[in-house]
């Protein structure tokens, strides 16, 4: 309204001064040329307008499913390229007294439609996401519409962070004072679905200082601890009005790489029982609350015990440890954004270190970010050295641990 009146006033005062109009004209000229030029303005802001509210509802069709995932499928360390030393087998062999490197969990999956039946594939690029919910795509104005299929044993959610809903999209249960249809978001049954719509307003895309697009984190939110130990979270991208490609992705970027350090407490899932039985030969001697005092190697002082609880915790990027995230690659002088986040208890808090190159975040250049969780972070990257390099947790006895993947940038 005010930038309407604005541009009317101008208008009307390039009349009044251009010589093309003979500098002088009638005072109810000047006034009806003013209102013209003012529904004129008006005209074409609420045209404007009108045409971003549109955006594009996207629509994905997600189930909490139930598989049984293996954190370290090759079997092997993969970063140091060797067979598992001591502290890496607690983590990752079955025993007496361990579960070892499959468990079974709940995951986001994606399908094809509202039937549920085909689950949609993820490209060989993009395997590296692992145990990640897939990943989203919206561009500011448009409308998220998720359909969401509980194919699991226990009731679950999605909760988002930073899109707009109303109570019912939320994805989570608590004291609200709400009822009814507003409830039926926070804790879907087994067996049920629930459709979450989720809005793209300017406040959930990037701000002054993110570049073209920036991350959000989903997760279920019926039992927050248990069901993001069980496994369900993923996330999606937001790209600023009109810096999107058709997809949602950013038009100014030539790699995204999604990564969520988390280590994901296994003594908080849902399936510690199920997994004990399975994978323990010793299930009924099972001490659950032993932590341990020290590592395999004799050090004390470290997480990385060899207590049952202590090898429980899997220190993952994207649900793999030890290096057995599949590459993530990329070419020299790319264009690339890093998505970089972490979720879960008291364990997560994590510095995440890239190797051979630096990245920008909001215009400060570092190889090194801190964060705790569920805080998101986008990193801008043009890499100029070509290699593998080590992608880790900088948090010493973390990376002990197994919070270690690889890069590789190529030559042109
Ligand atoms: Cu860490």
């Amino acid at each position: 309204m005010q930038l309407s009146r604005r541009y009317g006033v101008a208008f009307a005062r390039l009349r009044l001064e251009s010589p093309f109009y003979g500098g002088k004209m009638s005072t109810r000229c000047v006034r009806s040329a003013a209102r013209f030029a003012f529904c004129l303005a008006g005209l074409i802001l609420s045209l404007q307008v009108s045409v971003h509210a549109a955006g594009k509802t996207r629509t994905y069709y997600i189930a909490a499913d139930e598989v049984n995932w293996d954190y370290a499928p090759s079997g092997r360390d993969e970063a140091m390229g060797m067979d598992f030393d001591a502290i890496a087998k607690g983590y990752t062999e079955s025993g007496p007294h361990q579960i070892g490197r499959v468990n079974k969990k709940a995951i986001y999956r994606e399908y094809t439609d509202g039937t549920f039946s085909q689950l949609k594939q993820r490209s060989p690029d993009q395997q590296y996401l692992g145990i990640l919910g897939p990943i989203l795509y919206g561009e500011v104005g448009d409308t998220l519409k998720i359909v969401f299929r509980n194919n699991a044993t226990h009731p679950y959610s999605i909760h988002p962070h930073g899109v707009l809903y109303e109570k019912d999209s939320e994805g989570s249960d608590y004291n609200d004072h709400t009822s009814g249809a507003n409830k039926e978001d926070g804790c879907v049954a087994p067996g049920a679905t629930h459709t979450y719509t989720w809005q793209i307003p300017e406040r959930a895309g990037p701000g002054p200082s993110d570049p073209s697009s920036l991350f959000w984190l989903y997760h279920s939110h019926c039992d927050e601890l248990r069901d993001v130990a069980s496994g369900l979270f993923g996330g999606f991208v937001v790209t600023r009005r009109g810096m999107a490609l058709p997809d949602g992705r950013p038009k100014d970027v030539d790699r995204e790489f999604v990564t969520i350090f988390i280590a994901i407490n296994e003594n908080e899932s849902w399936y510690l029982d199920d997994n004990i039985r399975d994978h323990c030969t010793d299930p009924q001697g099972v001490k659950k609350t032993d932590f341990g005092l020290a590592a395999a190697n004799g050090i004390v002082g470290t997480i990385a015990t060899t207590g049952f609880a202590a090898t429980n915790i899997k220190w993952s990027i994207n649900g793999y440890i030890y290096g057995n995230m599949p590459m993530m690659t990329m070419k020299k002088g790319d264009r690339v954004r890093w998505y970089v986040a972490t979720l879960g208890d008291f364990n997560n808090a994590h510095t995440p270190h890239w190797h051979g190159n630096t990245v920008l975040v909001a215009g400060q250049r570092t190889d090194v970010l801190a964060v705790t969780s569920a805080q998101m972070i986008t990193a801008d990257m043009v890499p100029d050295a070509p290699g593998i390099w080590l992608y880790h947790c900088h948090i010493s006895d973390h990376m002990l641990a197994g919070m270690v993947a690889r890069y590789e940038v190529t030559d042109k």
